[in-house]
């Protein structure tokens, strides 16, 4: 098969020469870079802010925020008072460093107050989604055993106070004088608080910050990074997102998301970088509207999204000037060519994809600017990073072999720990020296990543093996599909048979002649055996809250199976 290569069109880039980026370069480089290399010292909050104060930085808009009712921006100088202000407000709690204090509540200025104010005692932040419901809630709190909370009136019914011992204090943002006993007002805790605040420096390898991600069964794990990780955080910043002085940056992913805070708000705000954030829900309109009303340099957003302003048509990106935008990219799921193809016609620009999990903590493996782009493709490692594919024994696979995606342990944002869980972790370093992904992947002979599904999501039909997202990412190219997800479903003779579930794009309806002209599309664009078998149109497919297509719920309803937890499906 014939790869396409879309060449670097994008002119001046921080990083200019990939493959001897790669030859040369270490982490120890990065660190000298931080006020701590000198000091000894170390705090994510001061990284990120505090530190800016003493440049000319200080007085640059760090947060640019808005939604339906609130238009505001904040100066690094603000931010570092106001979350010296929230730090004062939890040490005069009793908040110490270790404690896991979280944060439940819609994107707004307070979430970020509050966030870089529990980092500021050495404390460790738990950011939820605010769409969570109580037993998503009750889950998480319950296994961190988090001592404090902040969230918001509306989501206050939400957090069973009683049933977690734990739990001290609840602090509501936005209350008004009705706020129930032993709750504590943030406005009026903060116009007491004072700004002067000895921030607590911790050891690089204290707890900062604790993820929870859903396993596809059983409870939702608990995935906690440490200080260290700024290493990663910076360095990725400067060479994946390509940040310079004057970017406005968005990344449209809450913090809810590893995404949303690994890179909405530690990787920009490290790099000294004016950082858009929207409250609300997105739809076409209100992406393009944010990049054009922001003049938004560098995008950072997810497939899903991508999918959806393609599916709203080419006459919609017109009505909008994007022409501030030089810089895209996305993550989360499987990047579909025909996305790539869609991003250069309307913007002008590659879609860079990129691959990491809440457990790496940060990207790993990427599409750069300075390099040729294979659309379908997630790029290659990061500098200082070695990624491979294994087979089931832990050996390396030789090129274009289809295996387990690893990493070699110990780049400087991986996870420490799963909570409370050791065996849990030493399940994904089951091979000496490696960390297994659990997805599957192939390497081709120029050393880039080809990513095709989760590993229990890969079909063995008629003793082929096949990567569900290549069939899904032929399936979005017909004119009809908007968005696709592929199972495999036993079938006594062929072992598994290819099932896909299609949600239609405007202007389409279900019928058996579009069903048959979709499996004919596929058998004569990838390969017969590929072509699935069954198809099922719906509304909607089943969706995380970060955009992935949920195959395993998809299976479980197929098979007629527990769905397992739920907590981060979409409405
Ligand atoms: C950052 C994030 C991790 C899983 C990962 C993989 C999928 C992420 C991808 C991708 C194909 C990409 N994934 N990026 N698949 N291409 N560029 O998404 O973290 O929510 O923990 O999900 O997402 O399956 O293992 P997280």
């Amino acid at each position: 098969m014939k790869v396409e290569m879309i060449p670097t069109t994008e002119g001046q880039s921080n990083l200019t020469n990939y493959e001897e980026a790669y030859a040369n370069f270490d982490w120890s480089e990065v660190e000298k870079q931080f006020t701590w290399y000198e000091t000894g010292k170390v705090n994510m909050a001061y990284e990120a802010l505090d530190r800016h104060l003493l440049t000319e930085r200080r007085d640059k808009t760090a947060l640019l925020f808005s939604d339906a009712t609130r238009n505001e921006s904040y100066t690094f100088a603000q931010l570092s008072e106001l979350s010296n202000k929230f730090g004062n407000v939890l040490r005069n709690l009793g908040i110490k460093k270790g404690d896991r204090v979280f944060v439940f509540m819609p994107r707004s200025p307070e979430l970020y107050v509050s966030f870089f104010g529990i980092l500021k005692l050495g404390a460790i932040v738990g950011p939820l989604f605010e769409a969570f419901m109580e037993a998503a809630v009750r889950d998480r709190l319950e296994d961190s055993e988090a001592v404090a909370i902040v969230t918001t009136p509306a989501l206050l019914p939400r957090i069973p106070v009683k049933d977690l011992p734990h739990l001290k204090h609840v602090i509501v943002v936005g209350a008004d004088d009705s706020l129930g006993e032993g709750l504590i007002s943030f406005e009026k805790a903060m116009s007491e608080a004072s700004s002067d605040l000895e921030i607590e420096w911790v050891d690089r390898e204290d707890g900062m910050i604790l993820h929870y991600t859903s396993g596809s069964t059983g409870k939702p794990k608990g995935v906690l990074h440490v200080h260290n990780a700024m290493i990663q955080h910076l360095q990725t910043g400067k060479w994946i997102l390509d940040f310079q002085e004057g970017d406005i940056y968005w990344c449209a992913a809450d913090p809810g998301w590893v995404t949303g805070t690994a890179y909405g708000i530690f990787s920009p705000w490290l790099n000294g970088v004016t950082n858009v954030v929207r409250g609300g829900r997105f739809t076409p309109e209100a992406w393009y509207k944010t990049i054009e009303q922001y003049k938004v340099s560098i995008w950072y957003s997810a497939p899903t999204a991508f999918r959806m302003m393609m599916g709203a048509g080419d006459e919609l990106v017109k009505q909008f000037d994007l022409s501030s935008l030089r810089h895209v990219l996305s993550v989360g799921e499987p990047l579909n060519p025909e996305v790539v193809h869609w991003g250069m016609r309307v913007f002008q620009r590659r879609i860079h994809d990129n691959w990491w999990m809440t457990e790496t903590g940060g990207q790993i493996i990427s599409n750069y600017r300075c390099m040729p782009i294979k659309p379908g493709s997630m790029g290659k490692p990061f500098p200082g990073i070695y990624a491979a594919i294994l087979d089931d024994h832990g050996n390396e696979l030789p090129p274009n072999r289809m295996g387990n995606l690893a990493v070699r342990a110990g780049w400087p944002s991986m996870m420490r720990q799963i909570w409370k869980n050791p065996a849990k972790y030493e399940e994904y370093f089951r091979f000496p020296g490696w960390y297994v992904s659990g997805d599957s992947a192939y390497k081709d002979e120029d050393g880039y990543f080809w990513f095709q599904g989760r590993v229990d999501d890969v079909i063995n039909t008629s003793g082929e093996r096949v990567g569900p997202f290549e069939v899904e990412s032929k399936l979005v190219e017909h004119p009809a599909v908007a968005e696709a997800g592929v199972i495999g479903k036993p079938d006594p003779v062929r072992g598994e048979i290819i099932k896909a579930f299609i949600s239609l794009r405007a202007g389409y309806e279900p019928s058996e002649e579009l069903m048959e002209e979709i499996r004919k599309f596929v058998k004569e664009g990838l390969a017969a055996h590929a072509a699935p078998r069954e198809i099922e149109f719906r509304d909607k497919l089943p969706k995380t809250r970060s955009g992935k297509i949920m195959r395993r719920v998809l299976k479980a309803w197929e098979l007629g199976l527990p769905t397992g937890d739920l907590s981060t499906l979409e409405d």
